[in-house]
């Protein structure tokens, strides 16, 4: 019974649109790491929310389909405070929008940047999605004025982090949360696929968007705040050696990998009431 994709609730075409502007949004948010939080807990508190993760504002049509993609293993304790305080902070945009996270199976190093063009792929295959969230499931969003929609280039909304100070820490850097539509993503032929292991995938993808040929936008420093969720350097996730090696090769190698290059064996899709669970076999290094 959970295998079949959610269905797209018809008789809607009367509903005006949403407003340009949500009337639901307001400003800072408090984040806060309840104890005792369950799942169960996060589905009650959020009834529209249907299977898959999917949501629909009940009142207007949306005007923005957003997809978020999640790379994950093993931090299901940071994605039950994820859904706790990202599922309300979307309806109050009043988006139409996805929770998918991608799950690496095995034990094989972390590849978080493969994960995100496997997300886009599986995403895309399901919805004609207008903009794409990649996001990272420790970083929870402390403004509700962050628009979670696309803009005319990539966005790179992880600007101001706790643990940067509210600041970017460099002013290339590009990791923890972007934002980008299909036609950007595969512009810059999506991310790459070889960066195993820790560190240099995010600023890869930066390059590799002004080698497509795009600038980047982000949102103002007071509004792109983010609380990361401390942990450790995962098992699994060691620090990449050959980064740097790797970035200073990005420009001849980003038109070979990345979405034209893409393998991986599909292994469930489940679609669970928060979120659509995509776990993938990513293989190993060359
Ligand atoms: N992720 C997982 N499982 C892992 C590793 C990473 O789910 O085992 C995902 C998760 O969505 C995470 C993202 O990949 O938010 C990024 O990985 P990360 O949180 O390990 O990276 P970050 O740079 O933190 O945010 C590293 C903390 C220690 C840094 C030490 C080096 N300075
Ligand atoms: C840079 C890394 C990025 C990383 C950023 C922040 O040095 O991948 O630090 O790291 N680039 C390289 O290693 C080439 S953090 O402070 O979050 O651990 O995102």
């Amino acid at each position: 019974a959970n295998l079949s994709a959610p269905a797209r609730s018809a008789a809607r075409e009367d509903l005006p649109y949403c407003p340009r502007k949500s009337p639901l949004i307001g400003g800072p948010i408090r984040v806060t790491f309840p104890s005792g939080l369950t799942l169960s807990g996060v589905e009650r508190k959020n009834p529209l929310v249907t299977r898959g993760g999917r949501y629909r504002p009940p009142d207007c049509e949306a005007k923005h389909r957003t997809a978020i993609i999640i790379p994950h293993r093993n931090r299901e304790h940071h994605l039950k405070f994820f859904l706790y305080h990202v599922h309300p902070f979307l309806q109050r945009q009043q988006l139409d929008y996805g929770i998918y996270i991608i799950h690496q199976a095995g034990n094989y190093t972390f590849n978080r940047a493969k994960l995100m063009n496997v997300g886009f792929r599986e995403a895309m295959r399901e919805e004609d999605w207008d903009c794409l969230f990649f996001h990272d499931v420790d970083l929870i969003p402390e403004d509700d004025r962050n628009s979670y929609t696309c803009e005319t280039v990539p966005k790179h909304a992880a600007i101001a982090m706790d643990k940067f100070g509210y600041k970017l820490p460099y002013k290339m850097y590009f990791g923890g949360v972007s934002a980008l539509t299909p036609l950007q993503y595969l512009r810059m032929n999506g991310f790459p696929n070889n960066y195993w292991g820790w560190g240099g995938e995010d600023d890869d993808i930066g390059i590799r968007v002004s080698l497509g040929g795009m600038s980047i936008s982000r949102p103002s420093v007071n509004i792109g705040r983010y609380k990361m969720i401390k942990h450790k350097l995962d098992t699994g996730n060691e620090r990449n050696p050959e980064r740097f090696n790797m970035l200073a090769k990005t420009r001849q190698t980003w038109k070979l990998d990345g979405m034209n290059s893409l393998d991986y064996e599909l292994i469930s899709r489940e679609y669970r009431q928060l979120y659509t669970n995509i776990t993938v076999n990513i293989g190993t290094e060359e």
